[in-house]
């Protein structure tokens, strides 16, 4: 309840979109799906995400409004472990709504935090949801993107990146077209993923074992089914 109050707040300031607030709400309902849980294989899928961003040259973390409102510091804090830049690019993008949500990111503590100055563009996806910055999207080798639309997510892969979402809807062409789909709630999956930084840091042959024995598909038909099982159980269980 608090988390829907703060979107709601930072909506009317401008930070979170009013479509925001729908997506959200979809994936509220795909959470209870899940149980509202970190399943096994969100946790196997965030491991692997932390192999790629470790062995990453140019690891760039992509904001958007409902991200900035729901987890700054635990974005800011994943960026510090891995050394990735984050940079702010948003669907319904108005140059206010950029500065806004750059804005509550260094407010947050955010150091350095990119996206003000575009001066590059994504091929292949129409008007200003294309525009990036070249020391930050345009030339990442691996970018992180929580609750991204479709058409970005597959503009990133078609350029050639290693593209690593989180999206609690395993249905989504974002969760399809990634590298790596993290179906898990943002705010449950970042933490996890800083955890792993310090457990994988050190390990490179982990990181590669992991990376090559990944399968996106497998793990995404096993989260739906994880999802139809969870249906499955008895609504009436841990009532009062
Ligand atoms: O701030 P902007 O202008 O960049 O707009 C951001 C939104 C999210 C509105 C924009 O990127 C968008 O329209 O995204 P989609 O296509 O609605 O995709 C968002 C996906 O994230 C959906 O599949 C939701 O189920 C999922 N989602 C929503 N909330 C969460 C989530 N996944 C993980 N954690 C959440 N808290």
């Amino acid at each position: 309840m608090i988390v829907r109050e703060r979107l709601a707040e930072l909506n009317m300031a401008g930070v979170v979109s009013t479509t925001g607030l729908i997506a959200h709400g979809r994936g509220e309902a795909f959470d209870y799906l899940l149980g509202e849980r970190t399943t096994s294989d969100a946790l196997l899928a965030e491991k692997v995400a932390v192999a790629y961003l470790l062995e990453a040259k140019t690891p760039v973390i992509s904001v958007n409004g409902n991200v900035a409102a729901l987890c700054p510091e635990e974005v800011i804090a994943l960026s510090e472990a891995i050394r990735a830049k984050i940079e702010v690019n948003l669907f319904h993008r108005t140059e206010g709504r950029m500065e806004k949500v750059i804005r509550h990111m260094e407010a947050a503590g955010a150091k350095r935090v990119l996206g003000r100055n575009p001066n590059a563009k994504l091929e292949g996806i129409a008007s200003d949801r294309a525009l990036c910055t070249k020391e930050g999207i345009f030339s990442a080798d691996v970018v992180l993107v929580p609750l991204e639309d479709g058409d970005r997510a597959e503009a990133l892969v078609r350029a050639g990146k290693i593209v690593l979402a989180v999206d609690l809807n395993p249905l989504s062409r974002t969760a399809k077209v990634a590298t790596v789909t993290i179906v898990d709630e943002v705010t449950r999956a970042l933490p996890n993923m800083t955890e792993f930084v310090r457990i994988l840091r050190e390990d490179r042959a982990g990181r590669k074992r992991l990376i090559s024995s990944f399968d996106n598909g497998t793990n995404l038909k096993e989260t739906a089914q994880a999802m139809c099982d969870h249906l499955q159980t008895d609504p009436t269980k841990g009532k009062e």
